[in-house]
């Protein structure tokens, strides 16, 4: 009996796995989410000892991060990475070390990819497809003429893929229909740099009818701005509405589109927490897990009767992106 206990305490011990997570920032609503998410998934009472960095959007933090956690021969390292490049060499070591890594949300981008395990996240492409489908259902249904679309875009964090997704999504609207796109620049995820970023393009053009924010914080610092100029956002283009589009459909973006500020959001769901626990699980039970897991996300519209959401909703990654407007 005795050792049976002492087997079962040691079992127990050895039972709380180690997890790093190495998080890019607290750049968003969104982030907030995602890190609240990871928390409470990873926490003591759920059987984990979680070590928390954050790397306040930059790189080198994150490196220094995870030199740290194999340092401490963590279990499993978590890593949602600022930029899709620069990990071959930080991802080698750990391998090296024998701990397996987890990429959630941004993917990584490197030469070979048994340098991590699993990543977990959204796809940005589709997601920039599906709100550049929206806007020309809605342009066709508002017989509004593809040239006279005036876009700017306010881009994420360069280099990061939900950045490069959600940029490409709209250049192939424009490729496509013949759109007119102003201006590109970043606002690098934050809602006081979309802010800034939009006072100066609404200096520069006096045009402006679409602006395509790639995150719900840099709408919000946009429409703060359009509406200190004295301008209205909404989706009466044809009466001088600004028309926002964004992405990642969090509380207060749902709320704008509810309230017809933001036009059309895009679903990004931040919740990875239990999907990556889900994987460590099936790793610690010996299974074999998937390479790259997508996570299912849909676009909300203020105005649902002017063109199809469900329509755009149904668009697969490999499918026909046209969408009929509603007549
Ligand atoms: O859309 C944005 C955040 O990588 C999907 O990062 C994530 C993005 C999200 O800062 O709000």
């Amino acid at each position: 009996v005795a050792g049976l206990a002492s087997t079962s305490t040691v079992f127990a011990a050895e039972d709380t796995l180690t997890v790093g997570f190495s998080q890019v920032g607290a750049e968003s609503d969104w982030r907030t989410a995602n890190t609240e998410s990871m928390k409470s998934t990873f926490s003591e009472e759920n059987g984990y000892e979680l070590i928390f960095d954050d790397a306040q959007q930059k790189q080198e933090n994150q490196l220094t991060a995870i030199r740290n956690f194999i340092q401490q021969e963590v279990d499993y390292i978590l890593l949602a990475p600022v930029t899709e490049t620069g990990w071959d060499t930080v991802l080698q070591e750990a391998k090296d070390a024998g701990i397996p890594v987890i990429i959630v949300d941004r993917m990584v981008d490197v030469s070979d990819d048994s340098l991590y395990t699993s990543w977990i996240g959204t796809d940005a492409l589709l997601e920039g497809r599906k709100a550049a489908e929206w806007l020309n259902a809605y342009a066709t249904a508002k017989e509004i003429k593809p040239e006279d679309l005036h876009i700017v875009d306010i881009q994420g964090t360069i280099g990061s893929t939900a950045q490069i997704g959600r940029t490409q999504g709209l250049e192939e609207g424009v490729e496509k229909y013949g759109w007119d796109l102003l201006e590109q620049q970043s606002g690098e995820f934050t809602q006081a740099k979309g802010q800034e970023v939009m006072e100066s393009m609404l200096k520069k053009y006096d045009n402006i009818n679409v602006v395509y924010c790639e995150n719900d914080n840099e709408a919000f610092g946009a429409i703060d701005a359009i509406e200190a100029a004295g301008k209205t956002v909404g989706s009466d283009i044809a009466n001088g509405e600004i028309l926002v589009i964004s992405f990642d459909t969090t509380n207060a973006g749902l709320t704008d589109t509810l309230n017809g500020k933001i036009a059309c959001d895009v679903e990004c769901n931040p919740l990875h927490g239990p999907r990556a626990e889900e994987l460590i699980k099936a790793l610690e039970a010996g299974e074999e897990v998937e390479k790259l897991n997508y996570v299912d996300e849909e676009i909300f519209a203020a105005d649902d009767t002017v063109a199809s959401v469900t329509a755009v909703n149904s668009l697969e990654e490999e499918g026909e992106y046209a969408v009929t407007p509603i007549t």
